[in-house]
């Protein structure tokens, strides 16, 4: 390669940096740039290291999420999104296994699940993984729901 072409590739990629990091910039600050929905979605959640990702997540409301929960832990976890209340019952609670109830699904270690939720009014859905000691260490998460 030439010098000429050589400073011209190295421009070619400076450029292209600086448009991604412009898009990532603008769906920071503006989450209707990346909100899903309305409608039906489907949203992979990966569990590594008892974290979730992604986790933040931000819909419309009218959306109806399909989370395709995947964990890559040698251990069980669970998914459970909703309102505040249904987090103080699992937290309390004895359920070690989630049936198919919406919003709740357990996870066997590097197993996958599923789950749906309808998010119906703008607001702040949290979702997290109840098993003793999870949340504390941050197995957590939310879905802003916009309207
Ligand atoms: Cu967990």
């Amino acid at each position: 390669m030439t010098r000429v072409a050589a400073v011209l590739a190295a421009a070619t990629v400076a450029a292209a940096v600086t448009a991604a990091g412009y898009v990532v910039e603008a769906a920071a600050t503006d989450p209707a740039a990346t909100a899903l929905g309305p409608g039906q979605v489907t949203v992979p959640v990966d569990i590594e290291h008892s974290r979730f990702e992604p986790e933040v997540l931000t819909v419309r409301a009218g959306t109806l999420v399909r989370f395709e929960v995947d964990n890559a832990d040698p251990i069980h976890h669970e998914f459970i999104v909703g309102p505040q209340e249904v987090h103080d019952a699992h937290a309390v609670g004895t359920e070690r296994f989630h049936p198919p109830v919406p919003g709740e699904v357990s996870v066997g270690p590097n197993d996958t699940g599923m789950t749906v939720y309808a998010f119906d009014e703008p607001g702040t859905v949290e979702f997290a993984c109840h098993l003793p000691g999870h949340l504390d260490y941050g197995m957590r998460g939310r879905v802003e729901v916009i309207p």
